[in-house]
């Protein structure tokens, strides 16, 4: 075995952002840009002499290329296994699962998320620690350092291996196992749901569709779905993983799943819809006649959790991003746990979960996910939906408007403006900075500010402080605007403006939600005077 150590000039633009490093396809193709990066993050590992490698992702464009160069580079950086899924396919659930259970030092997934892929979309790498989750702001900003400090990196000269066998071969000093990407998963899953209950309620003829966005999740719905627990054949749609998902957005929002949504919407719902993003950590449910927005989705599934086997003893607490509805804290509060507020980005969820502090986690992003694993989960989310619906005989739809009788109904819209310029986000968002000391008591078509700052997080369990995480204006009617610039696009900036209202009267919560939101809409608009500095007078996606 040759091992080769290459000279390179380091690159400088290695910085990972929400979730990893994500950038288009040619950048990551320029010559020993892959081998820097995975060099980089090699070398931030400690101990990781002997250890094992988990590593995987979401089928996109460059997966498999990508995962051979990771396992040349780890084996001449002296790890002992790498477990590597079939195919090269491993969802960022599962992921985690698989770095936990079999005691990795850590595993590097290999997606952009929701982010098209295809030779001109996108792809990423990111770096998750031995707890199973996405690495905290410590390492990653240590990968970034080393990676503009290598003048090189190490890798073995050998031919690719066969990622499409299950078994295991040496490489070098190292073994590779190719795993079956879906059965640590599956196991998982089996010890926190209700499989029999739910295998019945699809047994009485129970109908759902599971669109995977021709993505990674397809190999786990059709196992776990249509295997398991006897779903017919055909429920999960959109199953075969593609490296461009079809030429479409891996996004479950009912703008990128709209198929599902329409169905979901129109005379012959079935059941129950879902649908998942590209590297399967996101979620999108829908009732018949009603879309479930991922805020409801957290309180709901927190207020009903118990009827599930693996958290028939309650949850020890509760946290949401800052952007996402305060939904679930009202349900803490009945439940008399803690509700925790953090920053965008489920890096931030680690350390509460790992102290026992939460049990459920969410974004308003489609994620919601538990202590099971360190990241968040989407076909997790499903099951338990069906667990609850299989516990509580109730349709999806009267669990929904059930939970808005007993605890209000937070309305809720996100607008991103995509791609707008660079200095003109920036610019945007230090005006609103600017202002945040004068809000509070101004007046703004009939809402009136209460409170407005700039998040700041500090880590109730090791103190480390984040700031600058959004800004977000209260108004004193129960509405809030929250103005964020996204951590995962790839070309200009994208602004998120979050959008919500809570209404609590009987008469006020089947109201349209254009309605209800439409002052809010209006005054987020021109508080932040977004049609004059981005030149956009519209959302280029409203979710
Ligand atoms: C977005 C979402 C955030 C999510 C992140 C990664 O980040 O808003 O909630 O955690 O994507 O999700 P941003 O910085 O673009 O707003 V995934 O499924 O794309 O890994
Ligand atoms: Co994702």
């Amino acid at each position: 075995m040759v091992v080769k150590d290459v000279t390179t000039a380091p690159f400088l633009d290695q910085k990972p952002g929400t979730s990893g490093l994500r950038k288009k396809v040619p950048i990551f193709q320029q010559p020993h840009y892959v081998e820097t990066f995975v060099q980089a993050i090699l070398d931030t590992v400690p101990g990781h002499e002997g250890a094992t490698l988990v590593l995987g992702g979401d089928g996109r464009f460059l997966n498999r290329e990508v995962v051979q160069t990771t396992l040349k580079i780890a084996a001449a950086n002296d790890f002992g296994r790498v477990l590597v899924g079939q195919g090269g396919l491993l969802s960022t659930p599962a992921a985690s699962c698989v770095i936990r259970k079999h005691g990795a030092v850590g595993g590097i997934v290999l997606s952009a998320s929701h982010n098209p892929g295809g030779p001109n979309g996108d792809f990423g790498i990111k770096f998750n620690a031995a707890n199973g989750g996405p690495a905290p702001e410590s390492v990653t900003e240590a990968i970034y350092a080393r990676s503009k400090a290598l003048d090189g990196y190490r890798i073995l000269d050998v031919p690719d291996l066969d990622l499409d066998t299950i078994g295991t071969t040496q490489l070098g000093d190292m073994s590779v196992t190719v795993i079956d990407p879906v059965a640590d998963y599956l196991d998982l899953m089996r010890s926190l749901v209700d499989f029999d209950a739910i295998a019945r309620l699809f047994a009485s003829g129970f109908r759902m569709r599971f669109d995977a966005m021709s993505a990674v999740t397809g190999p786990y719905a059709k196992a776990i779905l249509e295997g398991a627990l006897g779903a017919p054949a055909g429920t999960v749609v959109n199953a075969v993983p593609l490296p461009d998902f079809g030429g479409h957005h891996p996004d479950p929002n009912p703008v990128h799943a709209a198929d599902l949504y329409a169905l979901m919407l129109g005379p012959d719902a079935p059941d129950f819809g879902a649908a998942s993003d590209g590297d399967g950590d996101r979620n999108m449910i829908v009732a018949p006649g009603l879309f479930v927005t991922p805020s409801d989705s957290l309180a709901i599934l927190a207020a009903h959790a118990h009827r599930a086997p693996g958290y028939a003893r309650g949850l020890s607490g509760i946290a949401r991003s800052m952007p996402t509805s305060r939904a679930a804290d009202r349900v803490a509060a009945s439940l008399e746990i803690p509700a925790y507020e953090t920053p965008t980005g489920w890096k931030f969820f680690g350390n509460l979960l790992d102290a026992g502090l939460i049990t459920l986690c969410g974004e308003e992003s489609a994620g919601t996910g538990s202590d099971h694993v360190r990241e968040k989960d989407g076909l997790w989310a499903v099951l338990l939906w069906l667990n609850v619906l299989a516990a509580t005989g109730s349709r999806a739809d009267a669990l929904v408007r059930a939970h808005w009788a007993e605890f209000g109904r937070d309305f809720y819209t996100r607008h991103d403006y995509e791609e707008i310029d660079s200095d003109a986000a920036q610019a945007l968002m230090a005006a609103l900075r600017d202002r945040l000391p004068a809000l509070p008591g101004q007046h703004f078509r009939g809402l009136t500010v209460e409170s407005a700052d700039d998040f700041r997080y500090v880590d109730p369990v090791d103190g480390s402080i984040t700031e600058r995480q959004g800004v977000r204006i209260v108004f004193a009617e129960d509405a809030r605007v929250v103005y964020r610039l996204s951590g995962t696009g790839t070309a200009g900036a994208t602004l998120r403006v979050y959008i919500e209202r809570y209404e609590s009267a009987p008469e006020r919560l089947e109201l349209p939600i254009a309605e209800v939101l439409a002052p809010v809409v209006a005054v987020a608009e021109s508080l932040a005077d977004i049609a004059a500095i981005t030149g956009r007078t519209e959302p280029s996606v409203i979710t």
